[in-house]
């Protein structure tokens, strides 16, 4: 019966990856390394994630445990990790961190040809509430990796050549694109190994939920108020669409994804450009709903 209970031929991620990397015979296999790398960097902090509560790594930075240790915010150290692991893979050459104030130019003799744009745990503040949060990324290619400089970072997001994000919530679920449809991986903590559970993501064609922060709706400009209005109070007869806001981007985003309808964060009069970051929340996550067949626009 073993084959009931056991599905033996499983797709994991690294498997995935690999058979992505198979369809570009002139690769190195620079990318699968370091998709390799932020993978491990994943189950660390879902790891770490999931022993916070437990471990009073929520609290604030500064605190001390019980053996006198400095505690780390789960966010300064997802970022450590994360950083330690891009660096170790030799497949980077910058990185842009929301956690950091600077870029960070790989050692020369440690460099790749990637930049990796990333928001190690965002949505932190929902952390100690036990709502779900997330890391994102973007990948972009860079030309000469010995003279990367900041200008050639501030790249369009039509030029992000890989994406994704990994929410740690009641499972722990990773969704990635290489430019080739959206796949969604979930982590088998029994085995240490994402499993593929959402083959081919698509955005449903119509949705009916609605996700913004209708706390701002003073600050909303004209047509954002507008259209927000119109999910409410639909004027052809449809019925009016389900608000569902957690806050935490991942989530949101995720749930937009397998769900359908729209996730906004419109500019108003408070952040006049927004308040989502183009180059580790806007990019990567738009890069994922365009590949899942969806779209992104600044309205
Ligand atoms: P607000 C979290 O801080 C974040 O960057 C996104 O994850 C989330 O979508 C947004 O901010 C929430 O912002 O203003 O609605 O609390």
């Amino acid at each position: 019966h073993a084959a009931d209970t056991f599905r033996t031929d499983l797709m994991t991620i690294t498997r995935h990856v690999l058979n992505e990397q198979s369809r570009h015979p002139e690769s190195r296999g620079d990318l699968t390394i370091l998709l390799s790398h932020i993978v491990l960097g994943c189950k660390f902090v879902a790891s770490a994630v999931n022993k916070a509560g437990l471990a009073k790594l929520t609290g604030l930075a500064g605190e001390t445990n019980v053996q006198g240790e400095e505690q780390k915010k789960l966010d300064v150290l997802s970022n450590e990790v994360f950083v330690n692991a891009l660096v170790s893979s030799g497949r980077t050459c910058v990185l842009v961190s929301e956690e950091d104030e600077k870029a960070t130019f790989v050692d020369p003799k440690l460099r790749g040809k990637y930049c990796v744009c990333f928001d190690p745990l965002d949505g932190s503040s929902n952390i100690d509430c036990g709502v779900s949060i997330g890391t994102i990324f973007g990948i972009y290619m860079i030309k000469n990796q010995d003279t990367v400089t900041l200008e050639e970072v501030l790249q369009p997001g039509k030029d992000m050549i890989a994406a994704g994000y990994c929410m740690y919530g009641s499972s722990c679920t990773l969704v990635l694109s290489t430019g080739n449809g959206v796949n969604g991986f979930t982590l088998d903590p029994s085995l240490g190994e994402f499993i593929m559970t959402h083959p081919d993501i698509k955005i449903p064609p119509k949705g009916k939920i609605y996700s913004v922060n209708e706390g701002n709706a003073k600050n909303w400009d004209t047509p954002t108020a507008k259209y927000v209005e119109k999910c409410k109070y639909p004027t052809d007869g449809s019925s009016p669409k389900s608000l569902r806001y957690i806050g935490s981007m991942v989530a949101d985003v995720h749930r937009t994804l397998l769900y359908g309808g729209i996730f906004l964060y419109p500019a108003d009069k408070k952040s006049p450009s927004g308040k989502l970051r183009v180059m580790y929340e806007v990019f990567p996550m738009s890069f994922l709903m365009e590949e899942a067949g969806g779209q992104s626009f600044t309205g």
